[in-house]
């Protein structure tokens, strides 16, 4: 008889919650879970795909060592035999930094993924960790440390009378930053929240899927979100429309901003972000003259080459507007899973993140970004040779070959390593078919684990936690298991935030994420003992309220801190694209791919295997080509050719692609079969951001010719 269980999915961060149906130890059917409180039944077309990804052919069932060239399956335990035998071979040799961890977006999926990797390292004694966040949003990362912070966190969604996207489209991408739109159904939910008076402001270069219901779309220039907002700011100061109060009592440095954005007229700003100057003015007011609600950014301009000074400008923003949570209120981080300083109605002292007293690499003068490595440095990493060489990589449910910058340098940085070890899925992902040993994991219905990944999204103190709803069909381990298993074997502790890991014998999953959560608010023991049928918890009576600032102790925001408003200036006198590429690529994400996820996928594919390239009708009849055509893309760094497709909401000399498709070996015949990713088109060492080292993946300079 088939059983239906609850848990949630695992496929993308959102963990939307699920009922499983299990029939002989197979699951056959996921659905949403109508009764859940936050996610009320809402899935997407990937995570219906649970069952096919858990039995269908393509996955890897069993781990495989490369052997002359060609693979070989091995037993777990003997795989990590010999890798634990060699990491301690080259460590005997060349020190602890040659071995280096890169945890990709599936160490963010397994509970226990990231922290253990962290721990993994930090016990080797490895300067080199590496996670996909150095490659993602990390002037986010930056920026709250570095102005300082509201200690009673951001306006909620939910509360907002005004929001603005500025380049994420969580209706496809599941991804909202704190105050952003969160990943709950989030068509329905935007749609709900417009229909109840919600001020929506979007800036994109394309029409996004939330843009489309902006009531002002500014269609951004590319890369030039810096002169959009200094113009808004422009607008709410010199109209007086800030939070006066709130920045006379919390705010340094209003002067100098005010000096860096006095030139970003509106007319200015318009033209150099190649936006309509009322427009821009109507967006400034609209936003200041809301009560609540923030302005959140995805990716976009994060990798569009003014990551950190964008964010900055973002942070003054809601600064200026003083769009916090205040004494008395619910605070916006309930929060279960993660330890969190007190919320007060107060801000946080600035904190150095990066630079002096950080491991630092030997590449560009990049430090770490808090607890890592900046992935700007990895490919250089391993091919430079002399002291800390890396010599072997562990990969975590990552896919450095077709999503990190200047695809050819890492393939041969992969290739010249001594040892690669992939935990993947999929043996034929461009990363894992380079590798010495590919490791098979568990999949995610085959695991326990808790909500505390996905949980700086809810805005209510939810937990989850889930059993394994299935037996692992085959000889496999989960990622944490695998690391536990190679310290154990080289020798080396996993210091965890409440103790040494024990390393004489396997903790339970239960134990390490006990261990792993130390300090939060419920431990994770405590909520598995609290769920009844698999639901989720919630605790109303842990929701923080905002409490008093300490009057000892009064923190304020610092508007100069890293001399942003001289970068602003600087920016503002900074030469324009070459004219040799007219035509600017901006990063999207694929409704039917979890970055380079979902490629072996029956009913993923059926949509679509290509990674289009999506341009404006009046552009391809400049290029020219039609619907379908392949074009070929060049940027200052290399080439990718891509089918043409039209897209009238594209801004006219804008090109938009998704990365992570394709791999090294696509040849011109297999680009509608497989597609290409656009990291062919970027270079790491060419523009970068000197801080946190994001590299150039939106708004990259191209040219476009028929193929
Ligand atoms: N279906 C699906 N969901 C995903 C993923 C996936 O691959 N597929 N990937 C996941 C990952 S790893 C992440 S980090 C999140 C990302 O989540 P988001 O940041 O929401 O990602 P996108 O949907 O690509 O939205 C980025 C938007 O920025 C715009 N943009 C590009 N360049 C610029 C610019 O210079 N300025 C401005 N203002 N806008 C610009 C693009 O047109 C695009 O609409 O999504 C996650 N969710
Ligand atoms: N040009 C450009 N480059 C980009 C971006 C961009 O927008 N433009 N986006 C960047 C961003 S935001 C990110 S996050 C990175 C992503 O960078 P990565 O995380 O390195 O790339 P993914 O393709 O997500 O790799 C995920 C891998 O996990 C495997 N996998 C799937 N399921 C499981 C599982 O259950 N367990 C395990 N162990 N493995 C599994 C997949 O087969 C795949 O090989 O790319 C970045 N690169
Ligand atoms: S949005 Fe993410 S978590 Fe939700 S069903 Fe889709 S893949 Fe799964
Ligand atoms: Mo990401």
């Amino acid at each position: 008889m088939p059983e239906v269980r609850r848990s949630f999915c695992r496929f993308c961060h959102a963990n939307c919650a699920m009922l499983v149906t299990i029939d002989e130890g197979r699951v056959t059917k996921v659905q949403g879970d109508p009764d859940d409180p936050v996610f009320g039944g809402y899935t997407c077309i990937k995570g219906r795909q649970l069952p096919e990804a858990h039995h269908g052919p393509q996955r890897l069932t069993v781990s495989r060592k490369r052997v002359d060239g060609a693979f070989q399956d091995i037993a777990m335990e003997t795989a990590l035999d010999e890798i634990g035998a060699r990491l301690s071979a080259i460590i005997a040799e060349h020190g602890p930094h040659a071995v280096a961890v890169y945890g990709g977006t599936y160490a963010f999926q397994n509970s226990a993924g990231v922290g253990s990797a962290m721990a993994f390292a930090q016990g080797l004694g490895t300067r080199n960790i590496y996670t996909s966040v150095t490659l993602d949003q990390p002037a986010k990362v930056y920026t709250t440390m570095r102005y300082g912070n509201w200690m009673g966190g951001m306006h909620t969604f939910a509360e907002a009378d005004v929001a603005f996207f500025i380049g994420n489209n969580p209706i496809v991408s599941h991804y909202g930053p704190p105050g952003g739109l969160p990943p709950f159904s989030p068509s329905r939910r935007l749609r709900d929240a417009l229909d109840k008076g919600l001020k929506l402001i979007v800036a994109d270069p394309r029409e996004s899927d939330v843009a489309a219901l902006a009531h002002i779309h500014l269609p951004v220039r590319p890369g030039e979100d810096p002169a959009m907002l200094a113009g808004i700011i422009h607008v709410i100061l010199s109209e007086g429309l800030y939070d006066k109060g709130f920045v006379q009592q919390y705010v340094d440095g209003l002067d100098d901003l005010q000096r860096a954005v006095a030139d970003f007229t509106p007319a200015v700003a318009a033209a150099r972000a190649g936006v309509d100057e009322a427009q821009l003015v109507a967006a400034a007011r609209m936003f200041a003259t809301g009560t609540k609600g923030v302005v959140s950014t995805g990716t976009g301009p994060e990798m569009a080459g003014q990551g950190t000074l964008t964010q900055y400008l973002v942070s003054s923003l809601n600064i200026l507007c003083g769009r916090f949570c205040r004494e008395g209120e619910k605070s916006s981080i309930p929060r279960v899973f993660t330890a969190v300083s007190p919320r007060r109605a107060q801000v946080s002292p600035p904190m150095a993140l990066y630079g002096e007293g950080f491991p630092a690499s030997r590449i560009r003068g990049l430090t770490h970004l808090g607890m890592e490595m900046p992935c700007n440095v990895l490919a250089d990493e391993m091919l430079t040779p002399g002291e800390g060489q890396i010599r072997a990589l562990i990969v975590i449910g990552g896919n450095p070959v077709v999503a990190f910058p200047d695809q050819d340098k890492m393939t041969r940085a992969l290739g010249g390593l001594d040892l690669l070890v992939c935990i993947d899925v999929n043996a034929e992902s461009a990363t894992a078919k380079r590798s010495d040993y590919i490791l098979a994991p568990t999949m995610c219905l085959e695991r326990e684990d808790i909500s505390n990944l996905s949980e700086w999204w809810y805005e209510i103190p939810y937990a989850r936690y889930t059993e394994a709803m299935i037996d692992a069909p085959g000889d496999l381990i989960e990622e944490w298991e695998m690391l536990w298993g190679l310290a154990h074997r080289i020798g080396s502790p996993i210091p965890l935030a409440g103790g040494p890991c024990p390393m004489d014998e396997k903790p339970s999953k239960q134990t390490f994420l006990d261990l792993m959560t130390a300090g939060c608010v419920v431990a994770p023991g405590q909520v598995r003992a609290d769920t009844v049928d698999g639901q989720a918890v919630i605790y109303p009576d842990l929701h923080p309220i905002v409490e008093a600032g300490d009057p000892d102790a009064p923190g304020r925001f610092d508007l100069c801190a890293g001399a942003m408003p001289d970068q602003l200036i600087a920016y503002a006198t900074a030469d324009q694209p070459a004219p040799d590429f007219p035509y600017r690529m901006v990063s999207r994400r694929s409704r039917h791919r979890f970055n380079s996820t979902g490629q072996n996928l029956p009913a993923l594919t059926a949509k679509r295997t290509t990674n289009p390239a999506f341009l404006h009708p009046d552009d391809m009849a400049r290029i020219p080509c039609s619907e379908g055509d392949i074009v070929r893309i060049r940027s200052a760094a290399g080439e990718v050719v891509a089918e043409a497709r039209a897209a009238t909401g594209m801004r006219p000399g804008v090109v938009s692609m998704a990365h992570a498709f394709g791999g090294p070996d696509v040849g011109p015949d297999e680009v509608r079969t497989r597609g290409n990713s656009t990291n062919r088109l970027v270079s790491e060492s060419v523009r970068y951001d000197p801080i946190t080292g994001q590299s150039l993946q939106s708004a990259i300079p191209v040219a476009i010719t028929p193929a």
